[in-house]
Formats: structure tokens, sequence, C-alpha cells
């Protein structure tokens, strides 16, 4: 019986789970199979610091500002829009796609970050 269920398993790997109740399953499993991780954008001198890379869906992306000014995480597409007082902080859970963000108090500092 074990064995038996090792080869449904496997086949249901091979197969990618197409049945909708096969696809839920996976899904709910994917967050212990991935952990979540936390990728910080440090704010200094009127700049956002090095963009992250390897971001995945589920991440979590966190802005920091260590400068001397309020700044903004405002994303371009209006999905998120983060006031960042100094020393503060604030983050997003993002889904898959192309984050591009600018701060609405000094819109020359922009950033991107894609994930997957
Ligand atoms: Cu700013």
């Amino acid at each position: 019986m074990l064995r038996m269920t090792i080869l449904f398993a496997s086949l249901l790997a091979l197969t990618g789970g197409f049945a909708p109740a096969n696809a839920a399953t996976a899904a709910k499993q994917q967050p212990a199979a991935q952990a979540q991780r936390v990728h910080v954008i440090v704010i200094d001198q009127m700049q956002y610091g090095p963009m992250p890379t390897g971001v995945r869906a589920g991440d979590i992306i966190e802005w920091t500002n260590h400068d001397i000014l309020e700044h903004s995480a405002t994303a371009r597409d209006g999905q998120f829009d983060i006031d960042l007082k100094p020393d503060t902080s604030g983050r997003i859970t993002v889904t898959a796609g192309t984050l591009a963000f600018f701060c609405k108090f000094h819109p020359t500092m922009t950033g991107t970050v894609v994930v997957k």
C-alpha cells in the first residue's frame, strides 16, 4: 500500500498535477517547500539601495528608510503606496511580475524588482 502511494505521488509529480484537486494540494504544499524570504531595500542619501535579485512570488520586500527625510515606496501601477518616515520600515508580499516603484516626494528616486 505504501509503495502504491509513493508511485501515485511520483506520477503526480511527473504530470505536474493537472487536475484541480492536485493543483490545490500542490499550492498548499508550496509554502512549506519554499520558505518565504525577506529582501530589504535600504534607502539612504536620497536613493534606494541595490535592488534584490532572485525574488520569488510570496517573498517579502521591505523598505527601510535610513535617511533623514521622509520617503515613500509607491507602485507605478498603484498596487501599494508606503510612506516611510525616517528610521521606519514598510513591507509587502509580492506576486510574480515586475515591481516598478518610485518615491512620491522625490520622483527621481526609482526602483524596479523582478519577481519570478
Ligand atoms: Cu524620497
